[in-house]
């Protein structure tokens, strides 16, 4: 997400020519047997209908409900504030700040700035806050912990504790999503660093968190004092010259990440470059192909060997930009959406359905649109509840955006 400034000046000046160099280069991309469809009941349409219509928002890029309260939602703005607002309100003009440390965020760079949180599963036995954000001298991206006081309506900024770091070469592709698993682990996604081409060839790697999902364990201490711990079964535990924390790798910039609260699957959205965007399923020790593939094909330029892990769907560049993953949906006000990932495009804002039928996913769906609505997020409220955040009609800086809540489309 939040690739467009990027993006869109690629897509209109260079991409062109780089399709048509492609098209005429000598190198074969790898054969691939094109991906069978499941058949399966017809996906409904949904419409967004708006939440917290009065209420200013500055650049939302995330919307998370805290473990106990199922009355509040936090609402994530990227320049570095947490909002708490009940959105049965709908008259509400302020919401209270659950968490404000613009001060320390940079987000100087449109794909820069406090770009996912998560609390503590255990919340309030454990009172924690998980926050990912940019930084800046040096140019960087941070997971952090901070301690929430004990009725959950603010997070103690003073209270930051530092897990990791990652260097950040270039001001775009910083991931990042801080989900956690049903395994009480942290997942967290990184893009390449950013440029373009990944020109570092990060993305197979297995020494840099730069393009990969990671996996660590928050609630434990790690080796020498470190302020995690690995998981033993993480994937290149004991492997030479690979970072122990990395769960899955050749990911260009996965934006946005969810677990399916039914299955456990872990679903991303990958931010693509000159061809086309993914939704992947992320599995352990996967590879997913960045930069030797852009999707199921070749990446002129790229480097590194399979086998790697097809996407689950792939848009074209005809009719997506900048993939914004989203979540399966499992709310009770929309039984046959029942089961379905529902993600969007960012510039774009199509809305699309994608239903698994015995492991084998269908052919996305066209399920809404927001036109004039750029599509940041796409999170699951405890009730199954599913909220759009979206910038209102551009993205420039302080940009003003919204909430919307996924209902169903009238007949
Ligand atoms: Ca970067």
């Amino acid at each position: 997400m939040l690739a467009i400034t990027l993006c869109l000046s690629l897509f209109t000046t260079t991409q062109a020519t780089q399709a048509a160099q492609a098209a005429q280069a000598t190198k074969k991309p790898a054969a691939v047997e094109p991906r069978v469809s499941a058949t399966g009941e017809a996906i409904p349409k949904i419409r967004l209908d708006r939440v917290l219509p009065l209420l200013p928002l500055v650049r939302p890029i995330q919307t998370l409900q805290r473990p106990g309260d199922t009355t509040n939602l936090y609402i994530v703005e990227q320049p570095g504030r947490i909002l708490m607002a009940d959105p049965a309100k709908s008259e509400l003009t302020e919401a209270s700040v659950f968490l404000d440390i613009k001060e320390r965020v940079n987000d100087g760079g449109n794909e820069e700035g406090l770009l996912s949180v998560a609390f503590h599963p255990q919340f309030p036995a454990k009172r924690e806050l998980y926050v990912y954000y940019t930084a800046n001298k040096p140019r960087r991206s941070v997971l952090s912990r901070f301690t929430v006081n004990e009725d959950g309506t603010s997070a103690d900024p003073a209270s930051e504790e530092v897990l990791l770091t990652q260097s950040q070469p270039y001001s775009n592709h910083n991931g990042g999503a801080a989900v956690f698993g049903p395994d009480g682990f942290l997942y967290l996604s990184l893009g390449d660093g950013g440029a373009a081409n990944d020109p570092h060839h990060y993305g197979q790697s297995l020494e840099t968190f730069l393009a990969k999902v990671l996996r660590i364990d928050v609630s434990k201490k790690g080796a020498n004092g470190a302020p995690y711990a690995v998981p033993a079964d993480n994937p290149f535990v004991g492997k030479a010259n690979a970072k122990p924390e990395i769960w899955a790798y050749g990911l260009r910039n996965i934006w946005r990440m969810s677990f399916d609260s039914s299955t456990g699957a872990l679903w991303g959205g990958d931010v693509g470059q000159n061809e086309c965007e993914e939704i992947v399923l992320i599995e352990k020790g996967g590879n997913y192909g960045w930069n030797a593939r852009e999707g199921s094909k070749a990446f002129d330029g790229g480097k590194g060997e399979g086998p790697f892990i097809e996407p689950i769907a792939s848009h074209s560049h005809r009719e997506a930009l900048s993939i914004t993953g989203g979540v399966v949906y499992h709310g009770k006000e929309i039984p046959k959406l029942d089961g379905i990932y529902i993600y969007a495009d960012f510039a774009f804002s199509t809305i699309w359905g994608i239903r698994m039928v015995d492991g084998v996913p269908t052919k996305p769906a066209v399920i809404g649109k927001k036109a004039n609505e750029l599509i940041t997020s796409i999170d699951a409220m405890h009730n199954g509840t599913v909220i759009f955040t979206t910038f209102n009609g551009g993205q420039d800086k302080g940009n003003p955006g919204s909430l919307w809540k996924v209902i169903a489309a009238s007949e």
